[in-house]
């Protein structure tokens, strides 16, 4: 399971990390220069490890669980190439299932209006050979 954050005007990702699990999250802790977009608690242990990134990666050929969530309005997770177009809604977290077997770069873009930076507001998928996704895994996991 990633989750998925989505806000005005950008794209979040979150890995629950080696515990499999993620840290809470509260509003108070939001700080996007701080690189804890999605508010996760400091205190909580189960966030220690937790993964933020701001390109969503996922393996080739397996499948994936995104958990969707808005932080302000309405936004729309759209991959063209994956014919995959699904709301993200505040205060709701909205389960997609995805299963892509061609490694490679996909655009993330909104397909809800939700401002003024509605058309600025892309993310990048990038599907990995499994292999190279483990190694990238555990890269991040080190250095964060
Ligand atoms: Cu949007």
């Amino acid at each position: 399971m990633i989750e998925v954050y989505a806000r005005q005007f950008a794209w979040s990702f979150r890995y629950p990390g080696p515990d499999k699990v993620f840290g809470r999250t509260k509003n108070k802790f939001i700080s996007d220069s701080g690189g804890n977009p999605m508010g996760v608690d400091p205190a909580d242990p189960a966030g220690k490890d937790d993964l933020i990134t701001n390109s969503l990666r996922i393996p080739a050929g397996r499948d994936v669980v995104l958990l969707l969530h808005a932080r302000d309005v309405i936004h729309d997770f759209f991959v063209r190439e994956l014919r995959t177009k699904q709301d993200v809604v505040p205060g709701m977290e909205i389960p997609l299932a995805l299963h892509v077997d061609v490694p490679g770069q996909y655009e993330i873009a909104c397909a809800e209006l939700c401002g003024l930076g509605h058309s600025q507001m892309r993310g990048l998928l990038i599907v990995m050979p499994p292999d190279e996704y483990q190694k990238w895994q555990q890269t991040a996991q080190a250095s964060r």
